[in-house]
């Protein structure tokens, strides 16, 4: 028997499979990362293949390309494109003024630089994402792992609690290892006990360490917002 599903997810569900609604035939779509986008892939994967629709993608993660790729969906490789028409993508954080934070997944480079050659970015969430302040969810931050401890500690040099994101137990891993991006780095997670009161300082004074990659902060690329609540209906935030 088919266990019920979580009424987060059936949010998630929800604004998933609306979002692929919006994708059109000849459309070059960029594939966010997620459990979210999860949901977005599946029903843009349904929709080409019980319609005429010919689509191709670009993925914000290898776990995106595999999901894909099962799916018949082409995939592009990023150099060989200049711009997408549609980039759709979840988020951790989102405030009243679109500003986001990403990367709870670990992909927000990629992500970041797909939704910024992306005519539009619609980010899909369950409502617990819309937030007043941002920063209850920890800021991922990717550093180069050359010198990553001298990173750690000029970051937190800025007042900020920041620490490296491990990988899960029972990965195959030994306990304590530090989670590497599909980049070849790592994640410094910063907690704001308090939020995050100035989103664009920070972000420019943590861009300003040499080793920080970039940050979770993603300012003026969120287009559509579509919000999936859990009793399966959605809002769209235009
Ligand atoms: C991936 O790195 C993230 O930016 C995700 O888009 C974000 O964490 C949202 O993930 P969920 O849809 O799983 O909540």
């Amino acid at each position: 028997m088919n266990q019920p599903i979580p009424p987060k997810d059936i949010a998630k569900r929800a604004a998933g499979h609306a979002a692929a609604k919006l994708i059109h035939d000849g459309m070059l779509v960029g594939l966010g990362t997620g459990s979210t986008a999860f949901y977005f892939i599946e029903a843009l994967i349904e929709r080409c293949a019980s319609s005429n629709i010919k689509i191709s993608a670009v993925a914000t993660s290898e776990r995106s390309a595999a999901q894909a790729k099962a799916g018949g969906i082409p995939l592009y490789d990023i150099n060989k494109v200049t711009t997408l028409d549609i980039t759709v993508d979840g988020a951790d954080e989102i405030d009243h003024q679109k500003r986001m934070i990403k990367g709870g997944g670990g992909a927000l480079l990629r992500e970041k630089i797909l939704a910024s050659i992306s005519r539009e970015m619609v980010v899909i969430i369950d409502k617990e994402k819309l937030v007043d302040q941002l920063g209850i969810f920890p800021l991922p931050v990717e550093v180069v792992p050359f010198a990553h401890q001298l990173t750690l500690s000029r970051i937190n040099k800025l007042g900020c609690h920041g620490s490296f994101r491990r990988k899960k137990n029972g990965d195959n891993t030994t306990l304590n290892e530090l989670y590497v991006t599909d980049n070849g780095n790592y994640i410094v997670d910063i907690a704001f006990p308090q939020g995050c009161h100035s989103p664009e300082q920070t972000n420019n004074a943590l861009k300003s360490i040499p080793g920080v990659v970039e940050t979770g902060f993603f300012f003026h690329l969120a287009g559509r917002v579509i919000v999936g609540y859990p009793d399966g209906h959605i809002k769209i935030i235009p």
